[in-house]
């Protein structure tokens, strides 16, 4: 299937010095139209360079941007690439330039959506790098003119928007290897650290270049700067890569690769000196379940991650499936899928169905299996019961299904969607702020002692007084 090519997404993460187009500051344009006249742009060249801010000046004003080339009084919006908020506001003191309360300063991705869309698209948090506050000084002069703060950044995921588009790759891969290792070792505390940090960092619009970025930043404990700051000065971290070759770390990895298999099992394995699956498999001593039996015999497949063309194919099935019990349900897909995600490790669903029975709730996933099994025997009898894997036309994947009781689906639907740090942060958020208790069932608020009811996704983030998060901005 073609993938639709977004010419202005490969803007955005293509190449950048490489074949800059032609179009110098000795090239003339052909003046362009202005659409928006309200809005004067200014694009700071400060680690975004000279080419790529060429380019997106001159792409800006095809669209009908009026950009300007020099930073004037007259400016209304300031954009900037991998630049905090801090970063801005000091780059224009140096300037001479009031960062007036008419002036908004907003990350690239502000323009380039706006380009995407043809016209300027609403600023929102993940856009503005800095939020304005008229109360936070004590300074009354400064209260006057209300002065630019830099938007405080909550620890709570459930109250960041988390898109897809991450600039601290670096950092958070780093603190995913460490968390997972944190894991393996059993030690909560600090996996839990390290993957709220990670999480804080995907939230930035801007990338983390000197450690003074990180300052007012939540979540980030003694720990987590060091590697920062290793990573700044020496591009990696020494502890990562310690975890990368450490046997026991090497093993989990590989042992929990397989379906079934988790922190227990890896551990006996271990301890028994076990350190490759092939050694595992072929055992006689080991006692495998049913789950880790079908781990071992489709690892390949299932290893390979899920691609979104795949999961669509499976969602197909599963709706066939499904409307052959129930009719009337609805099949939505959850999980990574649904926040954006391009590949997954399985394929998440929520059925629900506003006609059924809780007998019928009980018995819909076992009629389903039940009728696929049967599916696959046919198709064994059909091509003769060989399992030939040369010419496989087929490939196992993971599926979740979830089945919900209709007044619950749309607690089901925002506990299923993840991410995990995000439920984590909601939970944390209901029970520490608000005195609720929120799961994938139900919100209880404590206070009132009552069960609090919701039809869609936005009432409960409504009950909870949180601002409304699409799925997309889930990723935390
Ligand atoms: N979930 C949960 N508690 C669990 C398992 C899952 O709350 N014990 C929720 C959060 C997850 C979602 O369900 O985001 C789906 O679980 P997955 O493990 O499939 O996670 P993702 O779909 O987010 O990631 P992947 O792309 O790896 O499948
Ligand atoms: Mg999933």
């Amino acid at each position: 299937m073609p993938l639709p090519m977004d010419p202005l997404q490969m803007v955005h993460s293509g190449p950048r010095k490489k074949r800059p187009r032609q179009m110098g500051t000795s090239m003339v344009s052909p003046p362009h139209d202005i659409k928006f006249q309200d809005l004067v742009l200014y694009i700071l060249e400060k680690k975004m360079g000279t080419t790529r801010r060429a380019f997106l000046m001159e792409l800006a004003r095809r669209k009908g941007f009026r950009v300007e080339n020099e930073l004037s009084d007259s400016i209304t919006h300031i954009v900037a690439e991998n630049n905090s908020g801090s970063e801005v506001l000091e780059w224009l003191q140096v300037q001479n330039i009031k960062a007036s309360s008419q002036l908004e300063l907003l990350d690239v991705s502000w323009l380039i959506e706006s380009m995407g869309a043809g016209k300027p698209v609403e600023m929102t948090g993940k856009h503005q790098l800095v939020r304005r506050d008229y109360s936070a000084s004590p300074n009354p002069e400064l209260q006057k003119t209300p002065p630019l703060a830099v938007k405080k950044i909550s620890q709570y995921a459930c109250q960041r928007r988390t898109t897809l588009n991450n600039c601290n790759h670096i950092f958070t891969d780093a603190f995913e290897v460490l968390a997972e290792n944190y894991e393996f070792r059993e030690n909560e505390v600090f996996c839990l650290a390290f993957m709220r940090a990670a999480s804080v960092l995907k939230s930035l619009p801007f990338t983390i270049i000197s450690m003074k970025d990180t300052e007012g930043i939540p979540c980030l404990g003694d720990k987590v700067k060091c590697v920062i700051e290793e990573i700044i000065e020496d591009g990696e971290s020494s502890e990562v890569k310690a975890v990368l070759n450490d046997e026991r770390y090497q093993s989990f990895k590989l042992f929990t690769s397989v379906f079934g298999v988790g922190l227990k099992t890896s551990e006996k394995w271990f301890r028994m000196g076990f350190r490759t699956l092939s050694k595992i498999k072929s055992d006689k001593t080991l006692k495998f379940t049913p789950m880790q039996k079908a781990g071992f015999l489709y690892y390949e497949d299932l290893v390979s991650c899920v691609t979104r063309a795949e999961a669509e194919a499976v969602g197909v099935l599963v709706k066939e499936a499904v409307w052959a019990f129930l009719p009337d349900a609805f099949v939505t897909m959850t999980g990574g899928f649904r926040r954006g995600k391009k590949i997954g490790h399985d394929v998440d669903f929520l059925i629900t169905s506003p006609g059924s029975t809780d007998e019928d709730e009980e018995q819909l996933l076992p009629k389903v299996i039940n009728l696929w099994e049967r599916k696959l025997h046919h198709q064994r009898v059909d091509s003769g019961k060989c399992s030939q894997q040369d010419g496989k036309t087929w490939k196992a994947i993971r599926v979740d299904l979830v089945m919900c009781p209709y007044e619950r689906r749309a607690f089901a639907l925002l506990g299923w969607t993840g991410s995990r740090q995000f439920e984590r942060d909601l939970r944390r958020y209901a029970t520490h702020e608000r005195k609720m208790m929120l799961d994938n069932h139900a919100l209880y608020d404590k206070t009132k002692k009552i069960f609090l009811k919701a039809e869609s996704e936005e009432e409960i983030f409504a009950h909870l007084g949180l601002d409304y998060l699409e799925p997309w901005e889930r990723n935390a």
